[in-house]
């Protein structure tokens, strides 16, 4: 099973960021855009998983001590690739978010887990390959969306799978935090 653990989105901030991609789509002449149910914040990427080790998943979660937190979205980044950038909307993280990714992290890799080594960059991905028609430098003032709070009170095992050529995410298992 392919999985990542993952903080959901509030409905009516998947909406919001919704408006904001439908903005940025109307800016490129290529890009992928997922639709706003596949709107997330990774936590850990586990990739493939045997379904024995589950259990073990979600143990790790399950042993993270966070409290619940206040995040805050803001506009929108790339990250730039040869294919075509990939789009994400900012997470204005506090410290509270990058313990917690450590802690998941930490029990992950004590349960024999493999993580990317790659630095956590919280985001939220609207677009991939995403080539603008003038230049990304016009595009993210404009298709901006306002910032937005919530709070993260749990987060989620997903498997994500692709089912007649679309990526589907499915929620496993829900740790609530500070439970
Ligand atoms: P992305 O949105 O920046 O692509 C499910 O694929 C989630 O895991 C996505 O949020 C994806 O981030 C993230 N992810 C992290 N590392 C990945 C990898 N090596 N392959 C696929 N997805 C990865």
């Amino acid at each position: 099973m392919r999985l990542f653990i993952a903080i959901e989105l509030p409905a009516d901030v998947k909406d919001q960021t919704e408006r904001a991609a439908g903005d940025l789509k109307q800016r490129v002449e290529a890009g992928r855009f997922p639709g706003k149910q596949n709107y997330h914040i990774t936590l850990a990427f586990l990739g493939e998983v045997p379904r024995q080790r589950l259990d073990s998943v979600k143990s790790a979660m399950d042993s993270c001590r966070a409290e619940p937190f206040t995040l805050t979205l803001g506009g929108l980044g790339r990250f730039r690739r040869r294919e075509g950038d990939v789009v994400w909307r900012k997470v204005e993280a506090p410290d509270a978010l990058f313990s917690l990714q450590k802690d998941l992290s930490d029990s992950l890799i004590q349960r024999g887990f493999e993580l990317e080594s790659r630095k956590f960059t919280p985001h939220i991905t609207l677009a991939r390959g995403a080539v603008f028609k003038n230049g990304f430098g016009t595009v993210a003032p404009g298709s901006a969306p306002d910032d937005v709070s919530f709070t993260v009170s749990r987060m989620t095992l997903m498997e994500s799978r692709l089912t007649g050529g679309k990526r589907v995410y499915t929620p496993m298992y829900t740790t609530v935090l500070g439970a």
